[in-house]
């Protein structure tokens, strides 16, 4: 135990009060740490989303990176993304905040962002699981219409170690069924927390866009679209999702 009520995540806790990106330091180190190793700052300075995406992460919220060293077949390494968002959805739901997961790796209240997660790593050697959760902060101005925060929510700070010491808990919890093997129960973990299922959307991929029911999540984590033209498998990589 770590003294957080985990078994593997924050076995250690690297705290800085300025960093560029939690993700970018945790690669740094990754190869030197144990798996579980956790960093985290109270703001960063190049913050990073999905394909060189920015993530503002003012003072307030919650930026945190953890190493993960699974001994799992590659195939299995892109379900860690769920990880993260079933953590954050059950960390959430403990302050009353009734969220849901957009797959593949948001979290929205109310129609709103709150948490985005970004898995990056080393095939064979490390994956980092790096989630950004709104807590105390608020949202960049630009975003206010499609962001929000904890405080924004409740109307009222709370307390952003009690927030980080839960989310250790669940992700240590979702890690190690992820480590069992148990993917079955992380799929339909998922699909219970989903917001996306029933609804039209549209998946955009680079240059491709392609629009449907998403109807259901399977086995191995990938988006099932009714279209005009049959059914579709989206994987999730790095496709984005938007309701229409
Ligand atoms: P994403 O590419 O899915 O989402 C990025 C998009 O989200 C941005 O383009 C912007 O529209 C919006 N956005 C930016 N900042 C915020 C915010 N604070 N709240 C809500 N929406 C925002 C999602 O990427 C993955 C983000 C991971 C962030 C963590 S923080 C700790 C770790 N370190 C690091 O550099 N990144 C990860």
């Amino acid at each position: 135990m770590s003294g957080l009520g985990s078994e593997i995540i924050g076995r250690k806790i690297i705290h800085f009060h300025e960093v560029d990106s939690t993700n970018e330091y945790a690669k740094l180190i990754a190869l030197d740490e144990r798996e579980g190793t956790v960093v985290v700052a109270d703001r960063q300075t190049a913050g990073k989303g999905r394909k060189g995406r920015t993530w503002a992460s003012p003072e307030g919220g919650l930026w945190m990176s953890v190493i993960l060293k699974p001994k799992a077949e590659p195939k299995h390494l892109s379900k860690l993304v769920f990880i993260g968002a079933l953590a954050v959805v059950d960390t959430l739901w403990k302050f009353g905040i009734e969220a849901g997961i957009k797959w593949p790796n948001d979290v929205w209240v109310n129609g709103r962002k709150i948490c985005g997660v970004l898995t990056e790593g080393r095939i064979g050697e490390f994956v980092i699981l790096g989630i950004g959760l709104n807590v105390n902060n608020d949202a960049p101005e630009e975003l206010r219409k499609m962001a929000t925060s904890m405080r924004e929510f409740l109307g009222r700070e709370v307390s952003l170690s009690e927030v980080f010491h839960a989310l250790i808990r669940n992700l240590d919890h979702w890690y190690r069924l992820f480590l069992n093997g148990r993917y079955a129960e992380i799929i339909s973990a998922l699909k219970e927390r989903s917001i996306v299922l029933g609804k039209e959307v549209k998946i955009i991929d680079d240059e491709t866009e392609l629009v449907g029911r998403a109807v259901d999540i399977d086995v191995d984590g990938a988006l099932i679209l009714e279209t005009p033209k049959g059914r579709v498998r989206v994987l999730h990589g790095d496709v984005s999702l938007r309701f229409l």
